[in-house]
C-alpha cells in the first residue's frame, strides 16, 4: 500500500530535482534560522532591516534566475518559487522584499538594459548591496496602469521626469529605482528608466500606518522634474508589456509564496487542535475541525500541483500570462481564506501575535490586492475565455 503523507499529498518532494531541493534546503534552513525569530519585533514595531537584503545576497535568494555573470545562480522558476514558498512561510513582507527585487528590479535590468547597466546594477542587486524598487501604481493609477500621469520629457542629453508613484515597496531605503513613464519623445508610449538614489528633484516618503505588510517598508516615489542622461532608459521594451512583463514573473513566485503562509497557518491549526482541549477532548477531535483541516491541507495540495506546473512551463519558456493570472488569483484567495480559518480556530488566542495566524492574515489582504488585484486576474481571464473587455 502507497502511504499518505499528511503534509505533502501529491508528493511534490518527488517531483523535484536534486539541485532544487538543495536550493529549497537552504533558503528554508536561513528562513527559520534567521528570519523567524526576528519577524514578530519587525512587524510590531514597523521596521525593515536593510541588512536582510545582505544576508539574502549572500544565501543566493536574490535574482535566483540571473545567470551567474551577472551575480545570480542561473536556476529555474521552480526554484524561485520554492524560495518564494520558503521566505513567506515566515513572512509576506520578507518575500515582498526579495521579490521586487528578484523581478522587478533585476529583472527588467538583465532582459531590457544594456550590456553596461546589466554590469552596472546586477551583481550589487544580487549581493543585497543595492535596494531596488518599482514604480508603477500611482495615487490615480493602480489596476489602470495605462491612465498613469508620471512623464519623462526628452533634453539634449537625456529626459526630465515628473510624476508621482504610490504604494513602493522598498522605496525609502531604495539605491536603484526602475521607474515607469511616458514618453513624449516615443509617441506618449511607456518606457522603463532606471534612476538612482541622490539625484536632484527624486524622493520616497515612508507610508505609515499600515496594518499589513509592516516588516516590509512601503513608501512614494516623487520625481520632481529630474534629470536623467540617456544610459537611464531601458532601451529594449515599450508599452505596458515592459512592466507585465516583470510582473508575470513576480505573480508567478507570489502564487508559490501565498502557499507557503497558508501551510503555516494550516500546520499552526493542526498542532493547536491537537493541544488545546474543551469538552474533555482535543478540538481536532471534532468534525467541524477536522473538515476545516481537510479543506486547507485540499487547497494548499492542489495550488502547489498548479504553480508546480506553470513554473515548469515558464522554465520551458512555454507559460502564458492567463495561467499565471489563475495560479496568482486562486493561490492568494485560498491562502487568505485559510489565515481567516486558522485565525478563528486559534480562538483568543488567535488574536495575539505570538501566534503568528493573524499576521499572516492581515498581510494575504495586501498580497491578495498587489500585483493585479483577485477581481482583476477574473477580468483577465474572462477576456481570454470569452473576447469580451469587462474592464470598462
Ligand atoms: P492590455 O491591452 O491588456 O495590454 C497592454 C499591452 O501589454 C501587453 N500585456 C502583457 N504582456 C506581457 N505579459 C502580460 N501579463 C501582459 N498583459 C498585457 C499586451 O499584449 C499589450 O501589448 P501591446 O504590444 O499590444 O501594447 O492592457 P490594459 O490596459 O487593458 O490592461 C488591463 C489589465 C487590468 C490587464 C492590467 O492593466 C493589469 O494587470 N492591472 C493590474 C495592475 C498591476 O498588477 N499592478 C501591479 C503593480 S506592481 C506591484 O504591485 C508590486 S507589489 C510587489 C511586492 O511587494 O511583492
Ligand atoms: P484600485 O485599482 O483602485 O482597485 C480598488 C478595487 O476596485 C479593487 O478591489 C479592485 O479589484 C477593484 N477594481 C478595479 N478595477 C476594476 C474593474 N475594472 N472592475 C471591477 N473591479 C475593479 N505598486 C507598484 O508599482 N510597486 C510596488 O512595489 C508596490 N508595492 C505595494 C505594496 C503594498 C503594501 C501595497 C498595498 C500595494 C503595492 N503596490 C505596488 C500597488 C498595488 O499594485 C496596487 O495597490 C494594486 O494594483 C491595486 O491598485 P489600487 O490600490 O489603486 O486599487
Amino acid at each position: 500500500l502507497n502511504s499518505f503523507v499528511w503534509d505533502d499529498p501529491f508528493r511534490v518532494e518527488d517531483q523535484l530535482t536534486e539541485d532544487e531541493r538543495m536550493i529549497r534546503d537552504s533558503a528554508r534552513a536561513y528562513c527559520q534560522e534567521k528570519l523567524q525569530p526576528r519577524v514578530l519585533e519587525a512587524f510590531q514595531n514597523e521596521t525593515t532591516d536593510p541588512e536582510i537584503f545582505r544576508e539574502m545576497g549572500e544565501m543566493g535568494l536574490l535574482g535566483t534566475t540571473i545567470p551567474e555573470a551577472y551575480g545570480g545562480i542561473g536556476a529555474g522558476y521552480v526554484s524561485y518559487g520554492l524560495v518564494a514558498r520558503e521566505v513567506e512561510r515566515v513572512d509576506s513582507g520578507y518575500r515582498s522584499m526579495m521579490s521586487v527585487q528578484s523581478s522587478l528590479v533585476m529583472y527588467p535590468i538583465y532582459a531590457y538594459g544594456t550590456e553596461e547597466q546589466r554590469k552596472k546594477y546586477l551583481p550589487k542587486l544580487a549581493s543585497g548591496e543595492w535596494i531596488g524598487c518599482f514604480g508603477l501604481t500611482e495615487p490615480d493609477a493602480g489596476s489602470d496602469p495605462a491612465g498613469m500621469k508620471t512623464r519623462a520629457v526628452k533634453t539634449e542629453n537625456g529626459y526630465v521626469l515628473t510624476g508621482s508613484k504610490m504604494w513602493i515597496s522598498n522605496s525609502p531605503i531604495a539605491d536603484v529605482f526602475v521607474v515607469w513613464a511616458k514618453s513624449e519623445a516615443h509617441g506618449g508610449k511607456i518606457r522603463g528608466f532606471v534612476l538612482e538614489k541622490g539625484m536632484k528633484g527624486l524622493s520616497a516618503p515612508k507610508i505609515g500606518k499600515k496594518m499589513s505588510l509592516r516588516a516590509s517598508i512601503t513608501g512614494e516615489i516623487v520625481l520632481d522634474n529630474v534629470e536623467v542622461g540617456e544610459d537611464a532608459l531601458l532601451p529594449y521594451v515599450e508599452g505596458l508589456k515592459g512592466p507585465f512583463g516583470c510582473l508575470n514573473r513576480a505573480r508567478y513566485g507570489i502564487s508559490w509564496g501565498v502557499l507557503g503562509a497558508a501551510e503555516f497557518c494550516w500546520h499552526a491549526a493542526r498542532q493547536y487542535g491537537l493541544d488545546r482541549h474543551q469538552f474533555k477532548r482535543p478540538l481536532a477531535a471534532t468534525q467541524l475541525y477536522q473538515k476545516k483541516l481537510a479543506d486547507m491541507q485540499t487547497e494548499i495540495a492542489l495550488g502547489l500541483q498548479a504553480s508546480l506546473r506553470v513554473g515548469r512551463l515558464m522554465d520551458e519558456a512555454q507559460a502564458a500570462p492567463e495561467m499565471i493570472s489563475i495560479v496568482k488569483r486562486n493561490n492568494c484567495g485560498k491562502a487568505l481564506d485559510i489565515a481567516r480559518l486558522a485565525r478563528d480556530m486559534h480562538g483568543g488566542n488567535g488574536i495575539s501575535l505570538e501566534f503568528g495566524v493573524i499576521r499572516h492574515m492581515v498581510n494575504l489582504e495586501t498580497v491578495n490586492t498587489y500585483e493585479g488585484a483577485h477581481d482583476v486576474h477574473a477580468l483577465i481571464l474572462g477576456r481570454a475565455q470569452t473576447g469580451l473587455q469587462a474592464f470598462f
